[in-house]
């Protein structure tokens, strides 16, 4: 599979380019897809437990990718799930967490939950069935009919659904629900959506890129839940500008050419290895 470049020189002819080609329709699937489920943590030790107990063991793939957490959080990851296959991100942000793990990760589809609670993996199911069914990308929402949030607050929202009109008008896109962490696609498609921003706008950049390559987004209802423990990392103004910036970088770039070779440097802790106590 390729997707050519096209001939105008910004983000939204390339996705109308793509869109009208079908270049990048590889309906070459498995019928049974294994699945890697990736989840970001940074001091998610209190949070773990009650994430992976709601996780179905019937997942090929599980990566924690870790932030160098000054709490328990690996120990407890490898104490609960001795197959979890447990990675040193290479610098800082969820967005590069993410990167690594996706770059780990050997499932025909993956998926990104998050590790505070917020994110139900009993909900997985709903977002693997439109791929298996020929969708390429997934995406939650927490504005569906069937979805909804006790986490996000009023200003927030605001700020979700004014960044997400904004992408809807730069990139003719129709979605309900912009920086939400779980999603879920097929590896194949990673090449192009080459995750190289660091911080907390990677959802709205795997998103935009989604749209830019052309693929089949198809968003499910999910329903977010409050935080179990601890405090969140994200800072609505701060974070905010990273999204706006992210959005402006990504409607005058062109998409990345489709890069097998790229990924980040991350660390891997191998089964068998002395964790620290
Ligand atoms: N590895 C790693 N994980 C991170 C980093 N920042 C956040 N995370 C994880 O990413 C997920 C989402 O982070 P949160 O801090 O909950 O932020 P959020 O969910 O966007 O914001 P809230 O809705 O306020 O919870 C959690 O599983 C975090 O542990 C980081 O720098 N590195
Ligand atoms: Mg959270």
């Amino acid at each position: 599979m390729s997707i050519s470049p096209g001939a105008e020189n910004d983000g939204v002819a390339d996705i109308e380019q793509r869109r009208a080609s079908g270049m990048n329709r590889d309906r070459r699937r498995p019928n049974r897809p294994s699945v890697s489920v990736v989840i970001p943590t940074l001091n998610e030790a209190a949070n773990l437990p009650g994430v992976l107990e709601r996780l179905s063991s019937g997942m090929e793939e599980l990566i924690i990718v870790d932030g160098h957490s000054v709490d328990d959080t690996v120990n407890v990851a490898k104490a609960l799930r001795p197959q979890a296959r447990v990675i040193m991100q290479n610098r800082r942000g969820k967005g590069n967490a993410l990167a690594c793990g996706f770059a780990a990760a050997t499932g025909d589809i993956i998926v990104m939950i998050d590790a505070d609670g917020s994110t139900d993996p009993a909900e997985i199911p709903r977002f693997l069935n439109p791929l298996v069914d020929g969708a390429d990308f997934v995406k939650g929402s927490r504005y569906l009919d069937g979805g909804g949030s006790s986490d996000i607050t009023g200003m927030r929202s605001v700020g979700n659904k004014a960044l997400g009109a904004s992408v809807n008008a730069l990139f003719g896109t129709r979605y309900t629900d912009l920086c939400y962490g779980y999603s879920a696609f097929w590896r194949q498609f990673l090449p192009h959506l080459q995750i190289d921003c660091d911080g907390f706008e990677v959802e709205t950049v795997l998103n935009i890129r989604a749209a830019k390559a052309g693929l089949s987004v198809i968003e499910v209802p999910s329903q977010e839940q409050e935080r179990i423990h601890g405090v969140s990392n994200l800072n609505a103004w701060r974070d905010g500008k990273r999204v706006v910036r992210s959005i402006m970088r990504e409607r005058f770039t062109r998409l990345p050419e489709p890069n097998h070779a790229w990924h980040p440097e991350f660390a891997e802790l191998f089964a068998g290895v002395e964790l620290a106590a």
